[in-house]
C-alpha cells in the first residue's frame, strides 16, 4: 500500500468513523468497506509545467476532470510555476510515495535522464501529457497523449502560401516575425521547424527577428513593441500561441497600426481559444492553428489500458483543425476553453 493510499484509507476511515459514531453504528465492517475504496484508485502523481496560458489552464481542466474520483483516479497536482527544477522535484515526491503513475507536461525537452532513470529503477510508469522530451531518453517514459506541433506549424506555412497566393502576393518579398514560446519546449521547436521547412522552400519570405515571448501576454506584447521599433516593414507574425497573440495586438493597436479586416499585417496565431477564435471573427488574427488541450480522456483510456496490461502505443496525437473567418462560425459555439 503506498502512502497515498494509505493517507487516502485514513481519511476515509476517520469520515467513516465520526459518521458511524455520531450515529450510533460503529461495527466491525467498516475497515472492509475501506480496503474496496483503498483499492479501486489509481494513484497518478501529475505535473503540470504552469498557468502561462489559456492553453494551459484548459488542459488542467481536462485533466482533473477525467482523473476525477468518480473515474476511479486519486490525483495529486502540483504546479511546476515554470520552473523546470519544480518539476524535477515533484517527480521526485511522486516516486518517495510510490504512486501507480507518474504523469507530467515537460516544460522543455532536455534535462530528464537523471530523474527519469530514478522513476524507472522504482519501477513507476511515466506518461507524458502535451509536450515531449529529448529522442535519447524515450526509453524513460512509456508514452504520451498530446499534438503533432510540427504539423501545427507546416499548416501555418502552409496556409501562408495560400493566402499569398489567393492575392497575388506570391513573388512578393515577405518579412516575417516570428514570437516564439518557451525556447526547448516542443510546441516552439515543433512550430519552428514545421514553419521553417514551409518557409525555405519560398526563397522571397524572410524571417527577419524572432524573440521568445515565453508563451504569456505580457512578455509577447513587450517584444512585439521591440519588433515594431526595429522594423517598419513587418507583413507576417508568426506567433507561437494566442496569449502572446493577444499581446502582440495591443502593442500593434497602441502603436497606431491598424488590425483588423483588409489591414496590412497577416497574424498567425495557434491554440483556437474561444477568446482568439472571436479575433478571427473580427479579422484581426488571420489563421488559427488549434492544439487541442483536450486530453485528460485520452490520458484516462491509456492508463486504464494499462492496467489491464495491454499493450499501449508510444504515442497518442489528439486531432487539430485550422480556423479561419470562413469557418470560424460554426465551430465558435461549442468552444469550451
Ligand atoms: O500552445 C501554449 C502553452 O505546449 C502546446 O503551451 C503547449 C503550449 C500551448 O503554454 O499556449
Amino acid at each position: 500500500m503506498n502512502k497515498w493510499k494509505r493517507m487516502l484509507c485514513i481519511a476515509t476511515l476517520i469520515m467513516l468513523g465520526g459518521l458511524c459514531v455520531s450515529c450510533g453504528v460503529f461495527n466491525e465492517e467498516i475497515p472492509e468497506e475501506v480496503e474496496t475504496i483503498e483499492d479501486d484508485l489509481i494513484v497518478v502523481g501529475y505535473s503540470q509545467l504552469g498557468s502561462e496560458s489559456v492553453w494551459r489552464t484548459a488542459n488542467t481542466n481536462s485533466i482533473e476532470e477525467a482523473l476525477s474520483e468518480e473515474n476511479g483516479f486519486f490525483l495529486q497536482l502540483k504546479n511546476a510555476r515554470q520552473k523546470q527544477e519544480n518539476q524535477i522535484k515533484a517527480i521526485r515526491s511522486f516516486i518517495s510515495q510510490q504512486v501507480d503513475y507518474i504523469v507530467f507536461s515537460p516544460i522543455e525537452e532536455d534535462g530528464w535522464g537523471t530523474v527519469l532513470q530514478e522513476a524507472q529503477e522504482a519501477g513507476i510508469p511515466v506518461i507524458l501529457v502535451d509536450r515531449t522530451i529529448a529522442k535519447r531518453d524515450s526509453d524513460l517514459y512509456t508514452t504520451r497523449v498530446g499534438t503533432d506541433t510540427y504539423w501545427e506549424g507546416e499548416q501555418a506555412g502552409l496556409w501562408l502560401a495560400e493566402d499569398l497566393k489567393k492575392h497575388n502576393e506570391s513573388d512578393k518579398e515577405i518579412n516575417i516575425v516570428v514570437l516564439q514560446g518557451t525556447i526547448g519546449a516542443t510546441s516552439q521547436i515543433g512550430r519552428s521547424v514545421g514553419f521553417n521547412i514551409v518557409a525555405n522552400e519560398h526563397k522571397n519570405w524572410r524571417i527577419v527577428a524572432q524573440e521568445t515571448g515565453d508563451f504569456t501576454t505580457a512578455k509577447g506584447k513587450e517584444v512585439m513593441d521591440k519588433f515594431i521599433r526595429l522594423y517598419d516593414d513587418i507583413d507576417v507574425i508568426v506567433s507561437q500561441n494566442d496569449d502572446m497573440t493577444v499581446g502582440a495586438i495591443e502593442a500593434l493597436k497602441e502603436a497606431g497600426v491598424y488590425v483588423g479586416p483588409n489591414d496590412d499585417i497577416r497574424i498567425i496565431s495557434f491554440d483556437a481559444g474561444r477568446a482568439a477564435l472571436e479575433l478571427v471573427q473580427k479579422g484581426e488574427i488571420d489563421v488559427d492553428i488549434e492544439c487541442n488541450p483536450d486530453q485528460g480522456e485520452m490520458l484516462a483510456e491509456v492508463i486504464h489500458k494499462l492496467e489491464r496490461g495491454e499493450a499501449v502505443e508510444k504515442e497518442y496525437i489528439v486531432e487539430d483543425k485550422i480556423f479561419t473567418i470562413d469557418n470560424v462560425d460554426e465551430y465558435i459555439e461549442d468552444r469550451t476553453y
